[in-house]
């Protein structure tokens, strides 16, 4: 039985919750949930390594106890401690902390001080107002929890297109190995790169006899089956994410794929295009009549309307069919045309390797230059370089570089933006360095006019090279700073500074719709995985496809320059 890495993750996760939940010692807690990350985000399938001989106590912040227990998930699907502590704790107080305003802390002090229990408990004290007496608590977050208990079932569950991968692949590969069956695509919004994923849409080519409803539901991740039948078959995976599957012919599929892909409202206008055409477009293929003139490719769909190809990761109605009828559809970044990385971590800060094997590592995911770029010492964080700590990493990088063929090594630093826009370096130590990536760590909730000059002010340091993950935001947890971002843009391309597409899963910051206007301003775009382990750099797939989504080119990137360029470039970002 395939266990994901979410799954693992998420059993970490609520050990996490149900031992706070219990007062127990802090540091065991957030073992968990440093577990729980590190799983979660791991680029590989940690089961297939497990299957391989890998051994998870390897990985940074994972024990011999937590391997063992990712052992056992992987080798029998279950968590013993995990269910003794369900059965320990009353499933009232664990619906509690389903709530997404309700962590153990709120639980705990909602138990305290009112005595609730349970969702029915919370519903009655809110009907008397109690909620906003409790220490810590208020009229505003009573005014919340009220929403999430109103809208809870309704809410999405909508998933990391990261986490959504790792289901995607097994299932595919899965669908694909049945008898007959001859191409298999997952289409809907993971196909087209969205960050977020609410259900997964598979398109399969197989003869009619081949009975691909009955193989999907004998997939041993089912959990139930909404629907079942010879061409439309949706179930609900064990981790609760829906899956729906489509079965076509072989001469069917480009336009099933094309179907099933969307995004909705793409849709709607390629038929209102084809119809002014005298065409029919559906899932089956492209008709004149009863005739059926294309179908069994997207291209073959398009060119039926005239069109040429457009990627999926356009296809949002956002232009894309004029662009294409006027030849003028932007070819998209790859992968393969990034050179370099201009945002990693060593374990001189917050990250788990060290810079040698940082470097290694980057060389290895085909990089040619790696700019290190670890965190300024500034109020607050645990882990920070001040002057002197950079002094020692810019002389250690230059000891590296004698030494290292295949990729140049660039001296960096992630430097705090202070409230007030200034750096949380002198100016005599930025300027030493290669580059000067810039980020906002605290004072998210500024007003729109305090936070737009905050980063204008920055931007106008004289040493200031890119502007790290510039909304700040955390998918799912926290919500984007509020600013002009149209007056950062120009100011970035006047300058010029460059503004960071950040592919951490829970960032993808900028987004792809700030991305797509950022470009159009004028200003270079760096895409950048901000690794902190080795395996991160994998992150750089992830900016790239929201990079795609932003109808970014290669030359909107500033890495996918060559050295030369790219530090003749950069050094225009000092203005001194
Ligand atoms: P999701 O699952 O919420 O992340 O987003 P999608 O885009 O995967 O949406 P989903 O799963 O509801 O449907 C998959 C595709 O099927 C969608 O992108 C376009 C197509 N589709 C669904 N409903 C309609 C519809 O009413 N009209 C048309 N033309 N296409 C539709
Ligand atoms: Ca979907
Ligand atoms: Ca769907």
């Amino acid at each position: 039985m395939p266990v994901h890495n979410d799954e693992i993750a998420a059993a970490f996760d609520e050990i996490a919750d149900l031992l706070s939940l219990s007062g127990e010692n802090q540091f065991r807690i957030r073992a968990y949930r440093r577990a729980a990350r590190t799983v979660r985000t791991l680029p590989g399938e940690l089961a297939a390594q497990i299957a391989t001989g890998f051994d998870p106590d390897r990985l940074p912040g994972i024990g011999t106890d937590l391997a063992g227990k990712i052992r056992e998930f992987v080798a029998t699907g279950r968590c013993r401690s995990l269910e003794g502590l369900r059965r320990s704790v009353p499933q009232g107080l664990r619906d509690l902390l389903a709530l997404p305003d309700v962590g153990p802390q709120r639980a705990r002090a909602l138990y305290e001080a009112l005595g609730i229990r349970s969702l029915a408990d919370l519903r009655e004290a809110l009907a008397h107002q109690r909620i906003r007496r409790v220490p810590h608590f208020g009229v505003r977050l009573e005014e919340r929890l009220r929403k999430s208990l109103e809208t809870r079932g309704e809410r999405s569950h909508r998933v990391a297109w990261s986490v959504a991968d790792g289901y995607a692949r097994s299932l595919r590969r899965y669908l694909a190995a049945i008898p007959g069956v001859a191409q298999v695509e997952v289409a809907g919004s993971y196909r087209r790169g969205r960050e977020t994923v609410g259900d997964l849409d598979l398109v399969v080519a197989a003869p009619a006899g081949v009975d691909v409803d009955r193989r999907l539901r004998d997939y041993d991740e089912v959990a139930s089956v909404l629907a079942s039948g010879r061409t439309r078959s949706s179930v609900v995976l064990r981790s609760g994410l829906q899956v729906d599957v489509r079965v076509v012919p072989t001469a069917s599929f480009g336009a099933a794929l094309y179907y099933s892909t969307g995004s909705k409202a793409h849709n709607i206008r390629l038929r209102t295009l084809a119809v002014a055409q005298g065409l029919k477009v559906n899932e089956y293929g492209v008709y004149r009549g009863r005739t059926r003139i294309a179908g069994e490719t997207e291209e073959s769909v398009l060119a039926a309307v005239g069109l040429p190809y457009i990627e999926p990761e356009l296809r949002e109605d956002r232009g894309e069919f004029d662009a294409a009828a006027a030849g003028r559809l932007p070819a998209l970044v790859t992968f393969a045309q990034l050179r370099g990385d201009l945002h990693a971590h060593t374990r001189a800060t917050d990250g788990t390797a060290s810079l040698e094997d940082m470097v290694q590592a980057a060389r290895r995911a085909g990089l040619r230059y790696l700019a290190i770029t670890d965190h300024s010492k500034y109020l607050g964080a645990v882990h920070g370089l001040d002057a002197t700590g950079l002094s020692r990493q810019i002389d250690q990088i230059d000891a590296l570089n004698e030494r290292t063929r295949g990729i140049r090594v660039l001296k960096g630093v992630e430097v705090d933006i202070l409230e007030d826009g200034s750096l949380a370096l002198p100016d005599a130590v930025l300027g030493r360095l290669d580059l000067v990536v810039g980020a906002v760590h605290s004072q998210f909730a500024l007003p729109r006019k305090k936070q737009t000059e905050r980063l204008l002010r920055a931007l106008d340091r004289p040493y200031f090279s890119v502007l790290a993950h510039p909304a700040a935001r955390l998918i799912d947890q926290r919500a984007p700073i509020d600013c002009d971002w149209g007056r950062v843009f120009r100011r970035a391309a006047e300058r010029p500074c460059w503004l960071e597409l950040n592919g951490q899963p829970a960032r993808l910051d900028l987004d792809d719709v700030l991305a797509r206007e950022a470009a159009a301003s004028g200003a270079l775009i760096s895409i950048a995985s901000d690794a902190h382990r080795i395996e991160d750099f994998a992150f750089l797939e992830g900016g790239v496809r929201q990079a795609r989504r932003a109808w970014l080119t290669g030359s909107a990137i500033a890495n996918t320059r060559p050295l030369g360029e790219l530090r003749r470039l950069l050094r225009r970002t000092f203005l001194k």
